[in-house]
């Protein structure tokens, strides 16, 4: 029988969810106590009156402290009578594959949610983030009203409840028994944490199809990929997939070993951190390309000589070929969606489908009433992110293989659909500017200035560069979700010009120190606009920038001439 402590502590500040989880400095988490209290205010937050014999997924993407928290995890969970564990093999386990176990459960058993040990695409090890959030039933992550009450009980925890002595071999699957003081029999299943999640793949994509592509049976010469899983966790469903399953040439499969501090790299993909992935596509080796995050739910696709193809247009384009998905082929396609700051182009293909087009907040949580009312099934966001409703998470590797499934099916590069998507539904060049880690003060005033300006924006002109915009509206985004009726207000200022070009500013959610300002513009080219429409999207959208620099007052408010990344 094994004992239960009870620990007397004081809550800690600002355990408070971001955008998706809570995300912090290894050195807060390494504080005594800090994990504990988190996961004791997770368990009760999240599970609610279900928590005593509940079944939950725990795993992470490998960081630095994920073996750990999942130990901790195990050691409270027993303690708060928990019924059932699914636990990845050394605690590892992608953002995506935790959604798809919960959805499935586990033989026959219903899950009732999950806990995922990531920061995801901040950077790892001692020196970088860790992260934890929960995922409910339905696979996807918390909504605002369950992280609310996570953050209230943290807040207010004067104890957790812990069994010190309980020890389980996560390096080992199997399962693993034990009988908890005032419980009872407490059960963990240590699992391949890839097996689910590639025979999910099998069941959506026609993996003969893929292969007979990149071997060369459908272009007559074989279509060379090359993946960068940047040591994060999507290395062994890569692996699986990609090498033992569809056999691509291991050489083309980058950084496929996950490391504790993702071997020192930021693992974000984007065009500023996957530098070395853009490196080598440009020189002309391969057909197609992509890079994923730390934890897997993450993508960034590029064609042949590193042509980029922006994740609005990415969504647009899955959409616009949905049918080529054998998934899609036998479900009614009802909608889509996309998070307020992404591009537009999606709305361009659900009007032409006939289907229904969402614009959400910035945040995956905010897709799961949709997809669980059948009112959409496929959605994406610019910050790197393609999902549909197979899970409730983003998923990068799913994103890479609807590409190459579009690719087999259509027979035309990845270039060539992107201009041929331009050429039937024109262009919504977008771009990106991220200030990392500036002071918060500065940030906020920045937002607080420009919110108070904004009132008189409405027919005003506003140039740089010899072009001037006149602005339609100003407003700060607010969201009802249209299935629940919660409302969801202060998601971002936009200025929106009368021709539909626009800029947005938000702070991000999902930093660990300092704030990070994003900025958000794009702007929509005409398929008729031959002149434009394949212009470098820099030079496109470089007046909407400046006149976005200026009315923010980004230097003033930042001391930043220069953004930390451009996407
Ligand atoms: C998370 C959410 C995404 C969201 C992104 C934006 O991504 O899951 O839905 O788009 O944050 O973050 P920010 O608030 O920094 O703009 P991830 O990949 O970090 O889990």
């Amino acid at each position: 029988m094994i004992g239960i402590t009870t620990v007397d502590v004081k809550p800690f500040e600002g355990q408070k969810p971001g955008t998706s989880g809570l995300r912090k400095r290894v050195k807060e988490w390494q504080q005594e106590h800090y994990t504990e209290n988190f996961v004791q205010a997770v368990l009760d937050g999240g599970l609610g009156d279900k928590k005593v014999g509940s079944t939950v997924v725990v795993g992470g993407d490998g960081r630095f402290l994920c073996v750990e928290a999942v130990n901790a995890i195990i050691k409270i969970s027993a303690a708060n009578g928990i019924g059932h564990l699914i636990v990845g093999q050394n605690g590892f386990f992608s953002t995506p594959a935790v959604s798809g176990i919960i959805r499935a459960g586990f033989q026959g058993k219903p899950i009732d949610g999950g806990i995922i040990l990531t920061a995801s695409h901040n950077p790892g090890g001692p020196k970088g983030d860790f992260g934890i959030k929960f995922n409910c039933e339905n696979g996807g992550p918390a909504p605002d009203s369950v992280t609310d009450r996570i953050y209230k009980i943290a807040s207010y925890l004067t104890s957790y409840r812990i069994c010190n002595d309980l020890q389980c071999n996560v390096a080992q699957t199997g399962q693993y028994t034990f009988d908890v003081d005032g419980f009872g029999k407490f059960v963990v299943d240590v699992v391949d944490p890839c097996s689910a999640y590639v025979d999910l793949m099998r069941s959506i994509f026609d993996f003969d199809k893929i292969k007979a592509l990149l071997h060369g049976e459908i272009l007559g010469r074989p279509f060379r990929v090359l993946l960068d899983s940047m040591h994060g966790a999507t290395g062994p469903y890569v692996s699986s997939i990609l090498a033992d399953i569809l056999k691509c040439d291991p050489v083309d499969l980058l950084r496929t070993l996950p490391k504790v501090d993702f071997g020192g790299c930021h693992p974000d993909p984007n065009l500023t951190y996957a530098k070395s992935l853009v490196d080598q596509l440009g020189q002309g080796q391969h057909d197609i390309g992509a890079a994923f995050d730390g934890d897997g739910d993450r993508n960034m696709i590029l064609g042949k000589n590193a042509f980029f193809v922006t994740p609005s247009d990415s969504l647009a384009v899955i959409a616009d070929n949905i049918q080529c998905i054998p998934y899609f082929r036998s479900k009614k396609v009802t909608g889509f969606a996309r998070s307020m700051p992404t591009a537009a182009a999606v709305d361009l293909v659900a009007k032409a489908k006939g289907v229904d087009i969402f614009e959400t907040p910035t945040g995956w949580k905010y897709f799961g009433n949709l997809m669980d009312a059948g009112r959409m099934v496929l959605c994406g966001e610019e910050s790197f992110g393609t999902g549909s409703d197979h899970i409730r998470e983003k998923d990068g590797v799913w994103a890479f293989l609807a590409w190459l499934q579009i690719v087999a099916e259509r027979k035309m590069g990845v270039e060539e659909l992107v201009k041929a998507h331009w050429a039937k539904y024109g262009r919504n060049v977008f771009t990106r500017y991220d200030y990392e880690n500036v002071e918060a003060g500065g940030a906020n005033l920045l937002m607080t200035f420009l919110e108070a300006q904004m009132l008189g924006f409405k027919g005003k002109e506003m140039s740089a560069n010899g072009v001037t915009y006149k602005v339609d509206t100003a407003d700060n985004f607010e969201y009802r979700d249209p299935v629940d009726g919660s409302l969801t207000s202060k998601q971002g200022l936009r200025i929106v010009f009368t021709d539909g070009s626009r800029f947005v500013l938000r702070l991000s959610g999902t930093g660990s120190a300092g704030a990070t300002i994003r900025l958000y513009v794009d702007s929509y080219v005409a398929p008729s606009d031959q002149s434009k429409l394949l212009l470098p999207a820099q030079e496109l959208l470089r007046p909407l920038v400046l006149i976005a620099l200026e009315v923010s007052k980004m230097e003033q408010f930042t001391g930043r001439r220069e953004p930390t990344v451009i996407t």
